[in-house]
């Protein structure tokens, strides 16, 4: 039997009763060994190593989180913009810069697919409600529902991979985010938007490599359980590409 394949997930920093924790959520953990992988934890602090880590991990996830700051993509910040953890973007762009260099297999979810966008040149609305080209037809994208109940859909483009992942065209998904891929990076492409046209999920143009959302699919599996396929597809890729 093929080994299981070591995924490098990023975490974050924050402060919990006085106790500084570095973490990633257990929704995420579970995600990927339920899919077949054996998640790794990469916290901002270790930026010095990234070259180890790419050569003990067969794949890198990059969870949601905080905003991303604008000096990444070269603007000034827009009074909508909310928290940002610099560190961890830094890391973050280094990382995926090294490892779709590399060719290793990406998956990014919400903010993780916002930082793959930017760290292969593209970049985000900072503020959907401040910045969006036609904010009369804006969605609420900052559900005020459960996490892990769907609020909105989405439609697949066709002929995309994320198409091939799913039976339906329409997918109904969570949403928790005010930020959103603006100019797609060169190289990848939209594989999914919501009505208002907010894109939803991005993709390689020319290869398996990269695949990312921007709902939580690891919020959704309980009520969605469809959304596994996310996770199982990203394990599929890198087992294809180690057999
Ligand atoms: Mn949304």
């Amino acid at each position: 039997m093929m080994r299981k394949p070591v995924i490098g997930i990023t975490a974050g920093n924050l402060k919990i009763h006085d106790a500084k924790r570095t973490f990633v959520n257990q929704n995420d953990i579970q995600a990927i060994i339920n899919a077949g992988g054996i998640p790794v934890l990469i916290p901002p602090q270790v930026k010095d190593e990234l070259d180890r880590y790419l050569k003990i991990c067969d794949g890198f996830y990059f969870p949601g989180g905080p905003d991303v700051s604008p000096l990444c993509f070269k603007e000034e910040p827009n009074p909508g913009l909310s928290f940002v953890e610099t560190a961890r973007d830094r890391l973050e762009i280094d990382l995926i810069k090294k490892a779709a260099a590399a060719g290793k297999t990406l998956l990014g979810v919400c903010r993780g697919m916002q930082v793959i966008n930017i760290a292969l040149g593209g970049n985000v609305y900072q503020d959907l409600t401040k910045q969006f080209t036609e904010p009369q037809k804006l969605l609420q994208h900052a559900q005020k529902g459960d996490i892990n109940e769907a609020s909105h859909h989405v439609k697949i483009v066709a002929g995309t991979h994320l198409a091939k992942m799913f039976a339906e065209s329409t997918l109904t998904v969570n949403s928790h985010h005010h930020q959103a891929v603006r100019r797609v990076a060169a190289g990848l492409r939209v594989a999914a938007r919501a009505d208002d046209g907010v894109i939803e999920a991005i993709e390689s143009e020319n290869s398996l490599q990269i695949l990312a959302v921007q709902w939580h699919p690891e919020f959704l599996v309980e009520t969605v359980p469809a959304m596994q396929l996310i996770f199982d597809d990203f394990i599929q890729r890198i087992l294809v590409k180690l057999s």
